[in-house]
């Protein structure tokens, strides 16, 4: 058994390395560079890491002096919106990376002074995994502005292994009744998926893996950016506006063939992935033209936790063990998600796959705190979002570390981004 302390350090230890892969690759004007308007420069992440460490962890749990009380005001993501922050006086590349290294010397303080603030880690642990997993929220965000920026190729990992099992049901029918939605237990729970509490559930089916690039392709080719009936008021205006006719990265040449653009490599569209980069207008749309919907958050996370023959929640689809690269695609392990029906050992009991990992996947239901909220350590991490015009995303990315993945975990964005790494799989009612 791993102690809760070498967990914590572990999961630290595991985020940074990974924070400085992603800044590492890139020379200093790439990383003070605006690659989309959508997102930050690299080094504005990278001192943001480091600053919500220092008012989270090392100040507010572990009573320290400051490292840098004056720019606390230039990270406040609430302060600056992604666009305005280049022209920020923002730490430069170098002095960023020491100011991250001399918080995270003050965090392995706190973390060795077995009490603090006159609690026991026990108690305190929670600062540690949250910081573990805000830190890897923010590299999958880097992971993403890798993908906006220009250039060749600097992101290097192993092809996916093909292992896919044959999917022999294009879906599955959770049958009606209560579940246990969301946590109270969990240790790395952030404060949205909490509390626990029982949701009664229709009877729904929900497709088996998520939708691939060669079903998106059909729905192209049936005309579905052009056929009005298919999308939302709302997300009509939004395709004519932005005249999205594919998802984001895809090019065709003319021949008919699609092309997109990885992290910088320019190759075919490969049918069988799961496609991503797609908006949940568009999710939306194709749902409607497959004579389905997308599942409500409720319905997605029964599907992968509710444990028909107990009747119990589980962390995972395939249990309360840690994923491991058999189960899941998660932790930028390969650039991209492995083709659908790939992780037999993941399916949840009723042959669900690929629900962790892979690619988000869009659910119809808004963002908004479940019943008996309490907000934690702050407003601003969730509560500030409910009711804003958000759409719930589950089960994480291959860009997404462990440490920020489990079945009751809740991410969230507008229904127009596309540069996230999310695709969808469909519903419907039996
Ligand atoms: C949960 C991914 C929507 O990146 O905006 C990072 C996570 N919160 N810093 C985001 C987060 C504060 C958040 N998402
Ligand atoms: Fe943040």
């Amino acid at each position: 058994m791993t102690g809760l302390r070498e967990t914590l350090e572990s999961a630290l230890l595991r985020a940074r390395r990974r924070s400085d892969a992603l800044t590492g690759c890139v020379d200093e004007a790439d990383l003070v560079a605006q690659h989309s308007p959508l997102m930050s420069p690299l080094v504005w992440d990278l001192a943001h890491i480091g600053n919500q460490e220092e008012l989270w962890l090392v100040r507010d749990v572990g009573g320290r002096d400051p490292v840098r009380r004056d720019i606390d005001e230039l990270y406040d993501a609430f302060k600056h919106s992604r666009s305005s922050r280049p022209a920020l006086p923002l730490l430069g590349p170098s002095e960023a990376r020491r100011y991250v290294g001399e918080v995270r010397e003050k965090t392995w303080d706190v973390l060795d002074a077995s009490k603090f603030r006159g609690r026991r880690l026990e108690s305190n642990g929670f600062a540690f995994a949250m910081i573990a997993q805000h830190e890897q929220q923010h590299d999958e965000t880097m992971l993403a502005t890798h993908q906006l920026r220009a250039g060749p190729p600097v992101l290097t990992a192993p092809p996916v292994p093909v292992a896919v099992a044959p999917v022999t049901e294009r879906e599955v029918v959770i049958p009606a009744g209560e579940f246990v939605m969301g946590t109270t237990e969990d240790p790395w729970a952030l404060d949205n998926e909490r509390p626990a509490h029982r949701v009664y559930v229709g009877a729904f089916a929900i497709d088996t893996v998520p939708v691939s690039n060669a079903d998106y392709m059909r729905f192209i080719d049936d005309g579905g950016y052009r056929r009005q009936e298919l999308w939302s008021e709302r997300g009509w205006q939004h395709r004519v506006e932005r005249r999205l006719e594919s998802p984001q990265f895809w090019t065709t040449d003319g021949g008919g063939h699609w092309w997109r653009r990885r992290f910088g490599v320019l190759e075919p569209v490969p049918p069988d992935e799961p496609v991503m980069h797609v908006c949940w207008f568009e999710a939306q749309a194709y749902a409607r033209w497959a004579d389905k919907r997308l599942p409500t958050e409720a319905e997605w996370e029964k599907a992968a936790r509710w444990h028909p023959a107990s009747g119990r929640s589980r962390r995972f689809p395939w249990g309360d063990d840690e994923p491991d690269h058999t189960r899941a695609n998660l932790g930028q392990r390969h650039l991209g998600p492995a083709p659908v029906g790939s992780y037999p050992e993941g399916a949840s009991p009723s042959g669900v796959r690929q629900l962790i990992g892979d690619v988000w996947e869009w659910t119809s239901s808004p963002f908004a705190g479940y019943p008996g909220f309490e907000a934690f350590p702050y407003r601003e991490y969730s509560e500030v979002f409910f009711g804003g015009d958000y759409r719930v995303l589950r089960g994480g990315s291959f860009g997404t570390d462990q440490v920020a993945c489990r079945g009751t975990f809740r991410n969230w964005d507008h229904p127009i981004r596309r540069q996230i790494f999310a695709g969808f799989r469909c519903a419907r009612d039996v």
